[in-house]
C-alpha cells in the first residue's frame, strides 16, 4: 500500500490496545471474517493477540458469497468455523448453541470453584464493516449497537446483553498498520472493509472489473449491458459508465461515478453472490472452472 494514504486511522491503534486490555475479562472471542475472502479478511495483528484465546470463527455475509466456495472453506476450517449472515439471520441459531455450550462450561467451572454463576462474556472482533454490530443487534433483538454501510462506524467498545446468559462486547473494526500487498488492500476495499476514497474509486472500479472477468464475467456483462468483455478494465469502466448515463458536461464519461455504482452494486449483492477467494491451494481466481 502507498505510504501516502492514511488508511490506518489513529483510532484503530487505540482500539487494538483496548481489545488487548479486555481479553482477560472475556471467556470467548467471536471473530468475524468476510465469507467472500476468509483469508484476506483475517487481521494478522488480531490473530497474534488471539493465539491463546478460545475463538469462534464466523464466515459472515454468507448471502454475498457463493455457497459452493463457502462449503469448501468450511471443509478447510474442519469444524472450527460457522457460516452466518447477520443481516438475514442465517446461521445464528448455530452460533447461539455454541455460545450456550460456552456458557454451560463457564457455569460448571465456576460452580466447581464455589463461585456464583455469571453471564458468558464474549468479545466480537473483526475488520471494519464485516457485520459485528449487526450481528449483536440481531442476537439482542434490537438496535443497541450503531451500524452503517461504511467501514469505521463503531468507534468505541460497548457491552450488549443478548440473552439472560450472554453478553457481547462490540468493538471497532480493525485494520493493521502494514498491509504489504497492494492487491490485498484492493480486495478489502472492494468488499467494503477499507474506505474506497482513501485508495481511489477509479482504480478500485478497474480492479473489481478484473476480478469479475476472472470469476463471473456474465454477471458483469448482464448487469451493465456490456457487449464484449475484452480490452483494458479502464475502457470497460467507461463502457459501463456510458451505459449507466454517467456523463460529464461535454459528454466525457464520469469513471468515478461508474466505479461508485459498480462497487455499491457488488457490495450490496446486486451482482449476485460472488466469492473472491477459495481456500489455499484452491483459489477460484486462479482456477475459475472449479468455482
Ligand atoms: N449482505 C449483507 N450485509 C450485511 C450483513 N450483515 C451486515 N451487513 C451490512 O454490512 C454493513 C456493516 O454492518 P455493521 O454491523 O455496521 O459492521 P461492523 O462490523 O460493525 O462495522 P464497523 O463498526 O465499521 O467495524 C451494514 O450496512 C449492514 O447492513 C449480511 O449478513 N449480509
Ligand atoms: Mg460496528
Amino acid at each position: 500500500m502507498s505510504d501516502k494514504v492514511n488508511w490506518y486511522p489513529g483510532h484503530m491503534a487505540k482500539a487494538t490496545r483496548q481489545i488487548k486490555e479486555k481479553l482477560n475479562l472475556v471467556d470467548v472471542v467471536i471473530e468475524l471474517r468476510d465469507a467472500r475472502l476468509p483469508e484476506s479478511s483475517a487481521n494478522p495483528q488480531l490473530q497474534d493477540l488471539l493465539a491463546d484465546q478460545a475463538v469462534i470463527t464466523l464466515l459472515t455475509k454468507a448471502d454475498l458469497a457463493e455457497q459452493s466456495v463457502t462449503d469448501r472453506w468450511l471443509d478447510y476450517f474442519d469444524g472450527n468455523a460457522l457460516v452466518v449472515s447477520p443481516e438475514t439471520g442465517q446461521g445464528l441459531k448455530n452460533l447461539k448453541n455454541k455460545l450456550n455450550e460456552y456458557y454451560q462450561e463457564v457455569k460448571a467451572a465456576r460452580q466447581d470453584k464455589g463461585l456464583q454463576s455469571r453471564k458468558l462474556r464474549a468479545m466480537v472482533v473483526g475488520l471494519p464493516n464485516v457485520g459485528k454490530s449487526t450481528l449483536i443487534n440481531k442476537l439482542a433483538g434490537g438496535s443497541k449497537a450503531k451500524t452503517g454501510k461504511r467501514p469505521g462506524v463503531t468507534r468505541g467498545q460497548q457491552w450488549v446483553k443478548v440473552s439472560s446468559g450472554v453478553e457481547l462486547l462490540d468493538t471497532p473494526g480493525l485494520l493493521w498498520p502494514d498491509i504489504k500487498d497492494k492487491e490485498h488492500g484492493y480486495k478489502l476495499a472492494v468488499c467494503g472493509m477499507i474506505r474506497p476514497e482513501i485508495i481511489d474509486y477509479e482504480l478500485l472500479g478497474c480492479k473489481l472489473i478484473e476480478y469479475l472477468i476472472d470469476l463471473n464475467p456474465e454477471a458483469l456483462e448482464d448487469r451493465y449491458n456490456l457487449v464484449k468483455i475484452e480490452g483494458h478494465s479502464y475502457d470497460l469502466l467507461a463502457d459501463l459508465g456510458r451505459n449507466r448515463g454517467c456523463l460529464m458536461p461535454g459528454g466525457r464519461v464520469d469513471r468515478e461515478r461508474a466505479a461508485r455504482i459498480l462497487l455499491q452494486e457488488f457490495q450490496d449483492g446486486t451482482l449476485g453472490p460472488i466469492s473472491l477467494e477459495g481456500p489455499p491451494a484452491d483459489n477460484p481466481a486462479e482456477s475459475p472452472e472449479e468455482v
